[in-house]
């Protein structure tokens, strides 16, 4: 069993790790307080502006910094959309480069701030590197297709082009990786980039501000404000949402934030790439291989302390495995050690906050009422830690898919269901808000191709024989439904951070109109 952190003891580790990454002593003072989900201490200090953006505020006394931020960065991308693309995949691998020097530290950093267990600190750094290396190549394939012409001695071809400032908003479980899935395409694809990371992760948001500084020095000549940190509240994302400077939004979070922020990017016609909720499931099927279904299950529910967009909360289990399967999932969730996530051999670490304890404790009474069987969801471990909230992950035996599966809640929570055909399997994974990720466990061919055809699973992920969290970044991320519908990371999604321009060229000396139209004059 591991152990619990004592109350105290973070501080000081955080402005160590923070000094290693050469987080300026200036950007860590101001009203706001960090603390870590490990003790619930106050670890630090942060100013509602923070990096760039407060040296431009000190700069313009009286003026909006928020706006002058995105102003400066429209400014940037003026300046950054003619350096060729291979050259601004240079910026990118350069980044990559600094992420490999600083990734022991940042990954600390991560396990401190957002209490990731520290392998899960690591494999989070891992991704923004994967994508700078995705990025980097990508800086020299972002092509267009040639199309035939119904008109002689005409060509016609798409062209790609940068948008203009691409404002990020990130959330606290994943605090730098999302942030580099996005900055990484956007950059090479000629963006500035603004980011509005959550208020409860700054510090990291911090220490990737200053490792791209790195990144720019060495690069030379990146324009001033390509890459701004708007380390703020509420009001800081809403600024990115209405300025018309910023013609993609990419927003991470719930699906409340999103029903919030996409009718107001509507609303000027900007870009929403949206990565909401996900309530994702998956179904054993009755050839499943279980001991690689347990496995799986195991990771993809409790892992990260229940807390990924992508996290398993959703168990079908068809009737003839049931009685094979469960007790040896609660068997797992019994003994799986859950505590200080610094410690080797932990699993599972601190839920973000007592707001994230609360919801779990009032999910497992709704759960209750509609008769589910809840083992686990108890705290662990307040007595050495009196503000932090760790959990043991909860299995919840549900006898149907109840209104209370149907919501997101963002803790280690796994509803276990039985189910008798894959018809009825794939409705209860399908009759949910929401479209993230999905899996299926069988052995049986048909039953895996129906799963991933256009009658089975409704998700923009669906997996065969492997959870469905754990993404690697050359795949495009996200989902459908209350998922929002954007895709980011791999495959193609750097589309959506470009304009695409239609051109047709007349290389003969008649003007053959289209559609045989006739127009002499
Ligand atoms: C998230 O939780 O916001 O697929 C993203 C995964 C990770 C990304 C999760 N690569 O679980």
């Amino acid at each position: 069993m591991a152990s619990f952190p004592r109350t105290g003891e973070i501080a000081a580790q955080v402005k160590a790790v923070l000094e290693r990454l050469g987080v300026s002593p200036e950007r860590l003072s101001g009203p706001n307080a960090a603390r870590s989900p490990l003790t619930g201490e106050v670890v630090a200090h942060w100013g509602a502006l923070s990096g760039a953006a407060a040296d431009l505020a000190e700069a313009n006394p009286g003026a909006d910094p928020t706006e002058a931020a995105i102003g400066r960065a429209h400014a940037a991308f003026l300046q950054w959309r003619s350096v060729p693309a291979p050259r601004r995949g240079e910026l990118v691998r350069l980044l990559g480069e600094e992420l490999r020097a600083a990734k022991v530290d940042l990954a600390a950093l991560v396990t401190l701030e957002a209490g990731k267990i520290a392998s899960e600190g690591a494999g989070e750094v891992q991704e923004m590197i994967d994508i700078c290396d995705f990025a980097t190549g990508l800086s020299r394939q972002l092509h267009g297709l040639t199309i035939v012409t119904e008109r002689p001695d005409h060509r016609m071809m798409e062209t790609w082009h940068p948008m203009g400032v691409v404002g990020v908003i990130s959330a606290f479980n994943f605090p730098v990786a999302v942030w580099s899935w996005n900055a990484a395409l956007a950059l090479v694809c000629g963006n500035a980039v603004v980011w509005k990371p959550s208020e409860k992760t700054p510090l990291t948001a911090l220490a990737v501000d200053a490792i791209f500084s790195r990144a720019t020095a060495r690069f030379g000549g990146v324009p001033e404000g390509l890459s701004t940190l708007l380390l703020g509240g509420r009001e800081a994302g809403e600024a990115l949402v209405d300025d018309p400077r910023v013609p993609v939004v990419s927003a991470t979070g719930s699906t409340a934030m999103g029903r919030a922020v996409a009718p107001r990017i509507a609303r000027r016609f900007g870009r929403a790439i949206l990565e909401l909720g996900g309530n994702n499931a998956a179904i054993v099927c009755p050839s499943a291989d279980l001991d690689l279904t347990l496995r799986a299950v195991a990771f993809a529910a409790m892992g990260t302390a229940g807390q990924r967009c992508t996290s398993l909360r959703r168990l079908f289990v068809h009737e003839s495995v049931y009685d094979a399967l469960v007790p040896r999932l609660h068997q797992a969730y019994g003994s799986v050690p859950v505590g200080d996530p610094r410690e080797l051999g932990t699993l599972v670490g601190p839920l973000i906050d007592e707001n994230a304890y609360t919801a779990m404790q009032s999910a497992l009474e709704d759960a209750r009422a509609a008769g589910g069987l809840v083992s686990g969801g108890e705290r662990l471990g307040a007595e050495d830690a009196l503000d932090a909230y760790y959990v043991r992950p909860a299995l919840v035996e549900m006898p149907f898919q109840a209104d209370c599966v149907a919501a997101e809640t963002f803790a280690p929570i796994l509803y276990v269901i039985r189910y008798s055909n894959l018809d009825e399997a794939i409705g209860l994974n399908n009759a949910v808000p929401q479209g993230l990720a999905s899996s299926i466990f069988t052995t049986d061919l048909r039953e895996a191709e129906r799963f991933l055809s256009a009658t089975g699973s409704d998700c923009g992920i669906a997996n065969v024989n492997i959870g469905p969290s754990g993404a690697e970044i050359g795949g495009a991320f996200g989902g459908e439904k209350e998922t929002g519908g954007g895709r980011e990371a791999g495959s193609d999604s750097w589309k959506a951070y470009m304009r695409r321009a239609t051109n047709t060229i007349n290389y003969g000396s008649t003007l053959p109109l289209a559609q045989g139209v006739t127009f002499e004059v």
